[in-house]
């Protein structure tokens, strides 16, 4: 028999309260897959009309994955509120305003995609709630670093759908199964090569990067002869960097001053994962997971991926 995602409930202390959340994820996959094969046909394609709170356009697709997501975190019970990067604020789950457990979401990554027939992914992750159980959860319960992260991963949708995730023991990817309807597992205890891979970072901003990054990012280039790729989706850039070995970069620059990357939705479950899988997740001056957020929907520069590459960037 394949083992599914109930083998995380046999994985460390984190392992088994997390299963059902982690299923939780698994149905919404499922369904955002599903509907994102199907968008087309639907008229489910294109702007949705509204901007999300970093002024950024919505897409239909973002606004509908955001609805699945919340209904199935809703579905497990476990979840007291889910913040997400398409509202501006907290959603309290109201029938579970009791419950151990918060969740963080950018449902659809790298949505500009979705006019090309590109990857997209969701990002997630999960903490426990600090505030006492018996009132709501409130945002202050989400602004904590990647150390007291639970459980993180993200869902790849590209030509097989995968969800890759940690419970802290390791980083696993399962994939959907057409045939038997299941996430199984296909690719267990993932680590990123220390040596190979490809650098990814939208290079056109080359001129433009802060932290005197240009003259590191040459000399990285000299010295470790890396490829490049750059989908321009993070989970799609992400997955590659983590099976095959180098770096993936969003850093400052004069537009984006802390990064474009967010890092509740992003920077701090993908860095989660990179320590995981063996390797180095870095921002300005320090690991990723050490900053103690400040608000649901804070910018940070991002250097992830194997430690040399990312070392010879972020040091
Ligand atoms: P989004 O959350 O609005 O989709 O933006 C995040 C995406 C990431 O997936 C990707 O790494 C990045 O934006 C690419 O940005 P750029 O087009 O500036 O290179
Ligand atoms: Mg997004």
């Amino acid at each position: 028999m394949p083992q599914t995602l109930n083998s995380i409930a046999h994985q460390g202390a984190n392992g088994p309260a997390m299963m059902p959340i982690i299923q939780g994820v698994g149905r919404a996959a499922a369904e955002i897959s599903y509907l994102l094969r199907g968008a087309v046909f639907r008229g489910a394609l294109g702007a949705a009309g509204g901007e999300n709170v970093q002024g950024e356009q919505q897409q239909k697709l973002d606004v509908l994955s955001d609805e699945i997501f919340l209904d199935e975190m809703r579905s497990t019970g476990f979840v007291c509120a889910v913040g997400s990067e398409e509202q501006e604020e907290l959603q309290v789950i109201e029938e579970y305003a009791h419950a151990d457990y918060l969740v963080l979401v950018d449902p659809l990554d790298g949505s500009s995609n979705l006019d090309i027939d590109g990857p997209v992914g969701t990002i997630f992750s999960v903490v426990r709630r600090r505030s006492a159980p018996d009132g709501a959860p409130v945002e202050a319960d989400t602004l904590q670093s990647g150390r007291e992260v639970l459980a993180a991963g993200y869902v790849l949708y590209g030509p097989a759908t995968m969800l890759v995730c940690s419970v802290g023991e390791g980083v696993h990817g399962f994939t959907w199964n057409p045939n038997s309807a299941r996430f199984e597992l296909s690719h267990p205890d993932m680590r990123i090569p220390e040596q190979g891979g490809y650098y990814s970072v939208n290079e056109a901003n080359a001129d433009k990067w802060l932290d005197g990054l240009a003259e590191k990012f040459a000399r990285m280039k000299r010295e470790t002869g890396l490829g490049m790729r750059y989908v321009g989706s993070m989970v799609a850039d992400m997955h590659r960097t983590l099976l095959k070995g180098g770096v993936f970069l969003y850093p400052a620059d004069e537009k984006n001053p802390n990064g474009k990357l967010r890092l509740l939705y992003e920077a701090i479950p993908m860095g989660f994962l990179v320590e995981q899988a063996g390797g180095r997740a870095m921002s300005r001056g320090g690991s990723v997971l050490d900053i103690v957020p400040e608000g649901l929907h804070q910018r940070v520069p991002v250097y992830l991926g194997a430690a040399r590459a990312v070392d010879m960037l972020a040091g």
